[in-house]
């Protein structure tokens, strides 16, 4: 019997980038090197998750990385996978992950080392020993060659959000997948364990501009600055008509749903964490882009995510991401 309809081509997330990269006639290709480097890390990162309880690597390392928090063997093994697979490529310059305090300088500026990697290797990894999804989240940025020398490398990372020239994120749930962009729209792939190929499932992912979910820890609600108080109180009354609540705890996947079926995810400011518990180079800013990039908007709650000039490396920001009328919404509660 003939099939009416053509195959569908296969289509890795390598030829995405060049078919991509193609467009633009100075393209080097250095820049396709560079995410197939963070690509190879992240399956090497998924084969540790997935064999998680078989190896050695749940639990902590007893150790506390600058922010305080409790590092997971698991943290350490994917920041030390991507520092080696990105190092190794020479159009990095710079590297800056949560789980270090300062960044890599992997080389100097000149030829070579045009781009600044900022990444959280493994977010969510409270969540790694109970088998919830778990993600990695990376934003590149070009280094700025007007940077005096002496404020380098930190000075140069130190970069708004909207100077990204790419960002993506990888959510090891049921399956695995990655999505990216490059200012050209959101596409995403997921990885075939069979045979160690990310394939493209979606392209150009468009966000819902509304859907009735909200995504927030409400345990502590009564931390929050009062504007939030009031949205969570509306969200549940008739006028506002079924909204649901969906908390994994893992910003990956609860932005991956949030980007596939609408809805807001929330992280304001609280009690204990004033400036909100996100970190604005490798979490709000590459969500924000991304979440842009598919329709969707992100704030602070005073400004958009991607306007805001970092002070220091590991800076926290309060977070409203998603739908764009979802986060208008919020916004017109908490302004
Ligand atoms: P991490 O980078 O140390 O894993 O922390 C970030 C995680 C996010 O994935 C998630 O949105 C948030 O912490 C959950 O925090 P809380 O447990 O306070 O709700
Ligand atoms: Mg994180």
């Amino acid at each position: 019997m003939e099939s009416s309809s053509e195959p569908k081509p296969i289509i890795t997330v390598g030829q995405h980038i060049q078919e991509s990269q193609r467009a633009y006639p100075t393209a080097t290709g250095d820049f396709s090197w560079l995410l197939d480097a963070i690509t190879l890390a992240t399956k090497i990162i998924e084969s540790n998750v997935r064999q998680a309880g078989i190896r050695d690597v749940l639990g902590g390392t007893g150790l506390s990385n600058v922010q305080g928090e409790l590092v997971q063997k698991l943290d350490r093994i994917s920041n030390d996978t991507i520092v080696r697979c990105l190092g190794y490529r020479d159009n990095v310059g710079i590297m800056v992950s949560e789980e270090d305090d300062e960044p890599i300088v992997a080389r100097d500026m000149g030829e070579r080392g045009k781009y600044i990697v900022l990444f959280d290797p493994l977010d969510g990894s409270s969540n790694i020993d109970v088998n919830v999804s778990i993600g990695t989240i990376f934003s590149i940025m070009q280094r700025r060659a007007d940077t005096p020398k002496s404020n380098a490398p930190l000075s140069e990372c130190l970069q708004p959000g909207m100077n990204q020239v790419a960002a993506g994120y990888v959510v090891y749930g049921s399956s695995t997948v990655m999505a990216y962009t490059t200012g050209d729209g959101v596409h995403m792939f997921t990885l075939d364990p069979s045979f160690g190929a990310y394939v493209l499932t979606r392209e150009n992912v468009k966000m819902p501009p509304e859907g009735k979910m909200y995504s927030v820890n409400e345990a502590y609600r009564s931390t929050f600055p009062e504007g939030y108080q009031r949205y969570l109180e509306w969200a549940k009354t008739k006028e506002a008509g079924n909204y649901s609540l969906r908390y994994i705890g893992s910003l990956v996947a609860d932005f991956h749903r949030t980007l596939l079926r609408g809805g807001v995810f929330l992280y304001p400011p609280t009690g204990q964490q004033p400036q909100g518990k996100l970190r604005l180079l490798y979490e709000a800013n590459p969500l924000a882009f991304i979440a842009e990039q598919a329709g969707g908007a992100a704030s602070d709650g005073q400004m958009r995510i991607l306007d805001k000039c970092p002070d220091t490396l590991h800076q926290r920001t309060p977070l409203i991401l998603g739908s764009k009328h979802e986060v208008e919404r919020v916004l017109s509660f908490v302004d």
